[in-house]
């Protein structure tokens, strides 16, 4: 969602191709030779310019079109919180986010699954008091005043629901920068794309 958002945002033309992640079934070979992880996204720019990895592909798009204003330039200091917010949802809140989807990756003991589970759903709410916090502090968006591709990226995480039920009650200030994002223009378009399956 969020790399499908930044291309909205910065007008791109391009092609959605499904891409089957089915856990009882093999990957796509011809997929495995552009993403060798079987995960999604993939961005294929050109033929031999392929870029996984959702916050890469989001950074990629939000440098190559600065018009659209998904990134501070080099030169503002704001850039490193940029930097600070998307690596902090990457590492932290996404990172806990697979633990809690995929337990039964995370430990070889038979039994224990449900119990990194558990730890891994202490960890998503964690992370995200913390991103509430700066945000009451400092939002609406994650860099202040100023909308980036930081609140892209929280804008799809605080879809996942699962872990923390009351997302939306108990971190309020999450809940309004990811209200305003669900507002954008190139948010709705990606929205009704993947709510038409397309
Ligand atoms: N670090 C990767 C993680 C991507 C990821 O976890 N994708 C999920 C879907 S949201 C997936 O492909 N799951 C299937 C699998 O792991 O086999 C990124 O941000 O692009």
């Amino acid at each position: 969602m969020a790399p499908h958002s930044a291309l909205e945002e910065i007008g791109a033309d391009y092609v959605l191709t499904p891409v089957d992640i089915a856990r009882d079934r093999p990957r796509d070979p011809e997929y495995l030779k552009i993403n060798p992880t079987g995960q999604v996204p993939t961005l294929v720019v050109a033929e031999h310019q392929i870029i996984t990895e959702s916050a890469a592909i989001v950074s990629y798009l939000a440098d190559r079109h600065p018009a659209a204003e998904l990134i501070p330039s080099t030169t503002e200091p704001v850039r490193g919180d940029y930097y600070r917010w998307l690596f902090f949802m990457t590492n932290q809140l996404q990172a806990a986010y697979r633990r809690y989807y995929h337990a039964e990756e995370m430990t070889t003991e038979r039994g224990q699954a449900a119990a990194v589970e558990g730890a891994a759903q202490e960890a998503v709410a964690r992370a995200w008091q913390q991103i509430d916090a700066h945000l009451e502090a400092h939002g609406p968006f994650l860099l202040g005043e100023r909308f980036s591709g930081c609140d892209l990226f929280l804008h799809m995480l605080s879809r996942w629901r699962k872990p923390v039920p009351d997302l939306p009650t108990r971190f309020a200030n999450v809940a309004r920068c990811a209200n305003l994002v669900a507002e954008r223009p190139a948010v709705k378009r990606m929205l009704e794309r993947n709510a038409q399956g397309d």
